[in-house]
């Protein structure tokens, strides 16, 4: 009889289940759980163990205890300053955004015999700044870019680090805020005067954690987001829209707001079956969105085009914040005139004849696409 320690994770009040095979201990263990016994504690940790039978041999798996990892991100200040975001005409690098305070706390999460003292664990974490961004915004001033990396021995209690965020340049995009995630991995070290028990992570632990950093919005002293939006568009230098050519029709959208700052804003532009959206262009604030014209769309004489801008401001829509153009619609009509088959190919007569003979043609006019 062989006695082995192997780690079980025991899961006290909840339903779990745990798949262990006899190669995963042993490559020469046979009928592997032919018998089992369970629901004691016999290593004298106050955690269950679980006694399995092969032939030839028992094992005895341990529970482990689980740890729990909670983690806070502190920004002071709460929100990145306007005079430091907003850039004037010359541009300054490397402006203090704000400080970070990151804690992480360590908790057992079973109940044993084991000593505050007794559990030790070696923490990793990763801090990002804008992951998943082609660019991030802001970076450490410690590492001098968008990630920070700790690893650090840690027992049941709280570590904190605070660290120093940069703006590198002006930022793009002071709408959305900056991302700052925490990703990190826990490795329990062995505990002698248990048998070297090691901790791990519960499987249900938050395997990362995220906190956002947001840029003040410049909206006066009232924290209200008064916007005045107004949207306009035109055909260009089209008077007519002709069906079947031109196949495109180009439209210039401008957006306007002589309020505060607009968030969240949306320009949504209406248009009939028989136009096709192709593609849009943003030059500032301008877009130009061009359409293809179906060859045989059936506009009527008129084409409508409406247009809305709205925002996530609250504040009422005005009728600046619709706008709608006509253009009158003509179809193009493509003409072919073929000759008969019954006219005439040929006379005979000589100049001598003092006749005179009909000529006679027949042409046949008709159209080509659209059917007019
Ligand atoms: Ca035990
Ligand atoms: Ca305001």
């Amino acid at each position: 009889m062989v006695l082995l320690a192997v780690p079980v994770v025991e899961a006290p009040g909840w339903a779990r289940c745990q798949r262990i095979t006899g190669s995963q201990l042993s490559p020469r263990l046979q009928y592997f759980g032919q018998s089992l016994s369970g629901g004691q504690d016999l290593t004298m940790d106050g955690l269950m163990d679980l006694a399995v039978g092969a032939q030839g041999h028992l094992l005895l798996l341990r529970s482990q205890p689980l740890l729990r990892v909670e983690a806070t991100m502190d920004f002071t200040p709460s929100e990145v300053a306007r005079n430091v975001f907003e850039c004037q005409e010359q541009e300054v690098r490397n402006k203090i955004a704000g400080v970070v305070r990151v804690c992480l706390h360590v908790r057992k999460r079973t109940r044993d015999r084991l000593r505050e003292g007794d559990v030790q664990s070696v923490i990793s974490y990763v801090l990002a700044l804008d992951s998943g961004r082609p660019s991030s915004r802001a970076i450490f001033d410690e590492t001098k870019n968008s990630t920070h990396r700790r690893k650090q021995a840690l027992g049941l209690t709280t570590t904190c680090e605070t660290l120093t965020l940069l703006l590198p340049k002006c930022v793009d995009d002071s709408v959305s805020p900056i991302v700052l995630r925490l990703n990190y991995t826990l490795v329990g070290t062995p505990v002698s005067s248990f048998g070297n028990l090691r901790p791990v992570l519960a499987e249900d632990s938050q395997k990362f954690f995220t906190a956002s950093f947001p840029f003040e919005k410049n909206c006066g002293n009232d924290n209200i987001c008064q916007d005045d939006l107004s949207v306009t568009f035109s055909f260009r230098n089209l008077r007519t829209l002709v069906v079947g050519d031109p196949r495109e029709l180009n439209v210039t959208l401008t957006v306007r707001n002589e309020g505060e700052d607009s968030y969240g804003t949306q320009v949504t532009l209406y248009h009939p079956a028989g136009l096709s959206y192709r593609k849009v262009s943003v030059v500032q604030v301008t877009f130009n969105v061009t359409f293809d014209v179906e060859f045989d769309a059936s506009l009527g004489n008129k084409l409508l085009l409406k247009a809305n801008v709205t925002s996530e401001n609250n504040i009422p829509r005005t009728n600046k914040t619709e706008f709608q153009l006509e253009l009158p619609v003509k179809y193009a009509v493509y003409l072919i005139v073929s000759s008969g088959e019954t006219s005439t190919k040929y006379l005979n007569f000589t100049a001598s004849e003092k006749t005179s003979q009909a000529v006679e043609h027949q042409y046949q006019v008709g159209s080509e696409g659209s059917g007019n």
